[in-house]
């Protein structure tokens, strides 16, 4: 392992170490949602001492590429999530970070098998403690669907934009188009999320948003929601 991906993975995973010791169970949520996010955590297997974050979004953005890269991995590698322009995360797979963090890797959504619609309940994301939706140039339908249903299960979301590095090779002040295109698709909303800029390729060259967002991410999940 890299000393920057040694840093990299320090952020994510020694800042938050003992918070989460001290703190290792869920606060309750009502009822029978409760029972039901139990019930679905044990199905998965959740180690309760651990938090779960998990990447969601269109097929094809980097959500595999961006966890094997948080892990040190290359495409390819053993123990890595498989990657491609190809639909080819079929099914929900959890991939350790650290002794306290758990990363899921979800398939993407819109495709025939898995399809938008229902995408949030159908890929049990209430039971998450975060979620980074992992987005390109355009925020799709579904982005704004897990963010909105996100907020109503008062999980965190973080909107990550993806391959920053291939719009900077194309517009050196990329950063300020990209982020104002973003903030449009809020303007009639009440909610105002941040974007975070990335290149899921080279995480640990934190060359734009990536270890501010580790941070924002962290904070979040400490005391679970
Ligand atoms: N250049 C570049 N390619 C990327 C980046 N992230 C993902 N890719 C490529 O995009 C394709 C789809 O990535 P993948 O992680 O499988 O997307 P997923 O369907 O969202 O999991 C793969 O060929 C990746 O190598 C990035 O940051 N930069
Ligand atoms: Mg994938």
């Amino acid at each position: 392992m890299g000393i920057t991906q040694s840093i990299m993975l320090g952020t994510w995973c020694i800042a938050t170490y003992a918070l989460l010791k001290s703190n290792p169970k869920p606060s309750p949520k009502d009822g029978q949602r409760q029972r039901q996010i139990k019930i679905l955590r044990e199905l998965y297997g959740f180690d309760y001492a651990k938090r779960n974050i998990a990447f969601a979004g269109t097929s094809g953005i980097g959500k595999s590429t961006m966890i094997n890269s948080l892990r040190g991995l290359k495409e390819g590698d053993e123990g890595a999530a498989k990657c491609d322009y190809d639909e080819c995360t079929m099914e929900v797979a959890r991939y350790p970070l650290c002794s306290h963090i758990d990363l899921w890797d979800l398939p993407g959504a819109g495709t025939v098998r898995h399809p938008s619609a229902g995408y949030f309940d159908d890929k049990h994301l209430f039971i998450m403690d975060a979620i980074v939706i992992v987005v390109r140039n355009r925020l799709s339908e579904i982005d704004m669907e897990i963010a909105r249903r996100a907020r109503n299960e008062r999980i965190p979301y973080f909107f990550v934009r993806n391959l920053v590095e291939e719009a900077k090779k194309k517009d050196p002040e990329m950063r300020q188009k990209i982020v104002k295109r973003f903030e449009e698709s809020f303007k009639d909303l009440q909610v105002k999320p941040k974007l975070y800029l990335v290149n899921a390729h080279a995480f640990s060259d934190n060359a734009f948003d990536e270890k501010v967002l580790a941070e924002e991410v962290l904070k979040n999940i400490v005391y679970r929601k």
